[in-house]
């Protein structure tokens, strides 16, 4: 017993270790006023080259392995628009270094405004196949799903390798994230925003972007948003990390990811598996 709880804060170590050294090998940039501003218009933001593009291969070659090794289910009408490695944080020391960095801690702080910190949700790598392999990612929110009591919540989707629109990079309904909570998606076919809230159809929809490898893209969990499948040749392949505000309270809404980690109705999510991102 003792062995092995000795083995555990052995390896733990190792893997914090692991993640200071690669913490120096990936350069994440602030967030701008003008993109500040940006996003809390509309719900949106383009962050051109946001992590040093020097450093994005070795995060791509990384992401291919473990997408390499993904479960290939297809049994989620979210499975048909693309593949994931969920919680990749949580095991390689490279993304967690990335989701970690102060960079991105101030940067989710600084948009979600009024937050004094961000926790993260959780961190994912995603592949959309060319070729039929996936769909379109339907018009859907984040947040009805989640056992938050308060809507603060934002992704980062950063391409880990050049993401022409037409490859799939996300499109955003602009201003949607102030029309409340509008349902979940992806329950049945047919199921989009558009199709449930044919009205959203007056709001702008963001240009196709051209993401080069190290862009990113950021919207918030009341975001309208979806993508386009994969015309290309080559497979899509992004990283997220989505964060909360630190001090949202756990509404035991029942949720795969929070169900059985013994969090308490009405309480903070203070667990292991969402960490509070520095920001100094
Ligand atoms: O990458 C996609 O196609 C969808 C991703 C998404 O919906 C999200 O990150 O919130």
């Amino acid at each position: 017993m003792a062995a092995a709880a000795g083995k555990h804060q052995w390896t733990k170590r190792l893997f914090e270790w692991h993640t200071r050294l690669m913490a120096d090998s990936i350069r994440v940039r602030d967030v701008t006023d003008d993109e500040a501003a940006f996003f809390t218009e509309h719900g949106w933001a383009h962050l051109p080259r946001l992590v040093d593009p020097a450093h994005v291969t070795l995060l791509e070659d990384r992401a291919k392995e473990h997408l390499a090794e993904r479960t290939r289910s297809r049994r989620t009408l979210v499975d048909q628009a693309f593949g994931q490695s969920r919680d990749i944080a949580d095991g390689d020391p490279l993304f967690h270094a990335l989701a970690h960095s102060p960079a991105l801690g101030r940067g989710a702080t600084r948009l979600l405004r009024g937050v004094t910190g961000v926790r993260i949700q959780v961190t994912n790598l995603l592949i959309k196949e060319p070729g039929g392999g996936h769909g379109a990612t339907e018009f859907h929110q984040d947040f009805p799903w989640m056992p938050m009591d308060r809507s603060a919540m934002l992704t980062v989707w950063l391409a880990l390798g050049d993401v022409p629109a037409d490859m799939g990079s996300l499109r955003f309904y602009t201003g949607s994230h102030r029309q409340g909570i509008l349902g979940r998606s992806f329950t049945r076919a047919g199921d989009d925003q558009l199709s449930q809230h044919p009205w959203l159809g007056d709001l702008e929809v963001s240009p196709p972007l051209d993401l080069a490898a190290g862009d990113a893209t950021v919207h918030h969990a009341l975001t309208v948003h979806g993508a386009p499948a994969n015309r290309r040749d080559a497979a899509r392949l992004s990283f997220t990390a989505t964060y909360f505000d630190a001090d949202a309270l756990y509404t035991g809404t029942p949720y795969g990811q929070t169900d059985g980690l013994g969090l308490v109705v009405n309480r903070p999510f203070d667990h292991p598996r969402f960490p509070v991102v520095p920001h100094a």
